[in-house]
């Protein structure tokens, strides 16, 4: 048993604790006695408890006196304080806490008062450790709140530099994957000159230049992620499918997009409902690499930081209808610029078409919209430019 034995044995002579409770100490589970600022807790369930102040003359054997009682009355005693009375002068002041079950209580109050100067009860309730063990921690002053917010910012911005710098594994395709590809890339590409906005057909030539983008090479992600670095400071996290809006936000406000690095089945190579590589590269990637543009997403992930989940699921559709299926002004022609009409070459000619609705890109509006995700979109939202759906946005 050791010391611990030891200790409980001494704590029950010194306060008086009855048989029963010794007992309890000696071979029930969480009943480890502890010292806490200069009085002792018995760690066992206490039920309702009852705080009691009483003070008595400074004189040898008052608290023994007092004690005598509480013993004859078999009050169980869980803890004792003293200190010298502010009430009277040259009283000593006790404090008790014990068992509202103990059937002497009251009795044992009774004579204690003949004998006090004072006596007060002062709270029936649960003990403290109890009370604390029914309320999960929660910061209650601003200053902690304020500590916790920049520390969780501060583990954020760690990760995201820790994982923005790890290496992207490299995929070798198959055959058939790189024949997929090709025919995206060559309808995609037949169709970019008419169809997609300025800044994309800008930046295009370049990724062809510089990571690998060909008809007989799917590029692969480190590479493309290398470059947007150094252009705008995105870069790319390989992902095996969908993560909730709220992560993929998250990401987008460190300028960090997560992609994906496999590629859509054969079959259906103009149209995918969910996004595959073809998606992320031809569609995503060119546009992060313009400053105007990397700005207005890197905005959508910063407002949804911390954000309630409404709000978040709002940004999510702002999101959806700008860089998914963004259509922008430029020179008096609709253009499109949303990564899901990028790399679509079914969805890139009809959505310039007479055949889906089109409306002015207002977020309050916007946001409210709902869309189907399995088929082209029969509503589009058309933005000015980058700057002002930004400006719009905020
Ligand atoms: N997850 N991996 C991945 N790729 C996306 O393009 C993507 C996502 N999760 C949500 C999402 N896109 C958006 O449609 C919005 O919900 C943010
Ligand atoms: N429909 C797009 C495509 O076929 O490339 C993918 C959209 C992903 C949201
Ligand atoms: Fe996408």
């Amino acid at each position: 048993m050791g010391i611990e034995g030891e200790i409980s044995d001494d704590l029950s002579n010194k306060i008086g604790i009855d048989g029963k409770a010794n007992q309890k100490t000696t071979n029930s589970y969480p009943k480890r006695p502890t010292r806490y600022s200069g009085s002792y807790i018995m760690e066992q369930s206490k039920g309702e408890l009852v705080h009691i102040i009483f003070s008595m003359k400074e004189s040898v054997g008052a608290l023994a006196d007092a004690l005598k009682i509480f013993k004859e009355y078999n009050v169980n005693l869980f803890k004792i304080e003293s200190r010298s009375s502010k009430r009277f002068k040259d009283d000593y002041e006790f404090f008790v806490e014990c068992s509202s079950k103990s059937i002497g209580l009251e009795t044992a109050l009774d004579k204690l008062r003949e004998k006090t100067q004072y006596l007060q009860i002062i709270k029936r309730g649960k003990s403290e450790e109890e009370q604390l063990e029914t309320v999960p921690w929660f910061p209650r002053s601003i200053a902690i709140w304020i500590n916790l917010l920049i520390i969780s910012f501060h583990m954020a911005m760690n990760w995201m530099l820790i994982i923005r710098d790890q290496k992207i594994p490299r995929v070798k395709y198959t055959d058939e994957e790189i024949e997929t590809w090709a025919t995206v890339f060559r309808e995609l590409v037949k169709l970019y000159p008419t169809h997609a906005c300025a800044e994309y057909n800008h930046i295009f030539p370049l990724m062809m230049e510089n990571c690998g983008y060909r008809e007989d090479n799917i590029p692969q992600l480190e590479d493309v992620s290398n470059f947007l670095k150094d252009c705008t400071g995105f870069t790319l996290r390989p992902i095996a499918g969908l993560l909730s809006s709220r992560d993929f936000l998250a990401g987008l406000a460190f300028r960090v997009f997560h992609s994906t690095q496999y590629i859509r089945h054969s079959s259906r190579p103009m149209y995918t409902p969910e996004p595959d590589v073809c998606h992320e590269l031809m569609g995503h990637a060119p546009l992060f690499a313009d400053p105007s543009f990397a700005r207005f997403s890197q905005e959508i992930g910063l407002a949804s930081l911390g954000a309630p989940d409404e709000y978040v699921e709002k940004l999510a559709t702002c999101y959806w209808f700008t860089v998914e299926f963004g259509l922008c002004k430029q020179n008096g022609q609709k253009k499109a610029f949303g990564a899901g009409l990028l790399s679509s070459y079914g969805e890139l000619q009809y959505c310039l078409s007479d055949k889906p609705t089109v409306h002015p890109f207002d977020p309050y509006r916007t946001s409210e919209q709902s869309y189907p995700v399995t088929e082209y979109q029969p509503i589009y939202f058309l933005a000015e430019s980058f700057d002002d759906a930004q400006k719009k946005l905020r």
